[in-house]
């Protein structure tokens, strides 16, 4: 990889994650730094097709495997055509969503070897510098997205029983555990400024301060 750096965003539906990675891309371009957001699934013409699949298009639901598997499709053409040019040109990454969403949302059924050996063979070494994991109540997530949809659609994972919302919050907690080198858990309760702020924070202590 190059001198870039890739930072990530999860956490459940309506957490935030979108309205940060924008405002973290905006803050670093203000410092001169070529950033470019983007998501997951997505963020390359073909796995924005698959996202339309994945999210919409199914006539009935995939298993939990073929499910993962197609979100690893996704993501292989999102790094080899994407994420890693730009790393290596020198580029910031910020991404909505990536890995640990397919842990969090699919590892339920498919157990950890599975999602390792997953992410193993479609990650490779490039995993993100930094993961911003936005926590809040399952509850208040779905409230702040239904806000948002109005009378649009729900889509696969929106259509969820609250059991499975609140069972997410705690796997982005676990990965949080397992990975305190990598991962920031951010109270997403707050108003979008001060959550702005804390996050600018650790970019500039972590990466921008840590390589300047
Ligand atoms: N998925 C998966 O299963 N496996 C995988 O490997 C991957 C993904 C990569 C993608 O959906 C779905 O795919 C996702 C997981 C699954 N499932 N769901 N659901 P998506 O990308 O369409 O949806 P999302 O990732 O859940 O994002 P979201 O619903 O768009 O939410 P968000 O990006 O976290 O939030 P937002 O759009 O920034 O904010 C939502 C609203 O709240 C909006 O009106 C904001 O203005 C407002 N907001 C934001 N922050 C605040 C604060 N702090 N206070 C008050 N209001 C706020």
């Amino acid at each position: 990889m190059g001198a870039g750096r890739f930072i990530t965003f999860e956490g459940g539906e309506g957490a935030g994650k979108s309205t940060q990675v924008a405002r973290l891309v905006e803050r670093l371009r203000a410092q001169g730094i070529e950033a470019l957001s983007t998501r997951e699934p997505g963020g390359t013409p073909n796995a924005e097709a698959l996202r339309k699949v994945l999210l919409e298009g199914l006539q009935e639901p995939l298993s939990p495997a073929s499910e993962a598997m197609i979100f690893s499709a996704a993501r292989i053409d999102h790094l080899d055509k994407l994420i890693r040019p730009a790393l290596a040109r020198g580029a910031y990454v910020v991404c909505d969503r990536f890995a640990d969403s397919t842990r969090a949302y699919q590892g339920g059924t498919l157990g950890t070897a599975f999602i390792d050996g997953l992410e193993a063979l479609t990650v490779g070494a490039t995993m993100p510098d930094l993961t911003f994991i936005l926590d809040l109540p399952a509850e208040d997530g779905l409230k702040r997205a239904d806000l948002r949809r109005g009378s649009g659609k729900v889509d696969r994972f929106e259509s969820e029983t609250i059991e499975f919302h609140r069972g997410l919050r705690t796997a982005f907690a676990e990965i949080a555990k397992n990975n305190p080198q990598r991962c920031i858990v951010v109270d997403a309760t707050r108003h979008i400024d001060t959550i702005a702020d804390d996050i600018w924070r650790v970019v500039e202590t972590r990466l921008l301060k840590a390589h300047s």
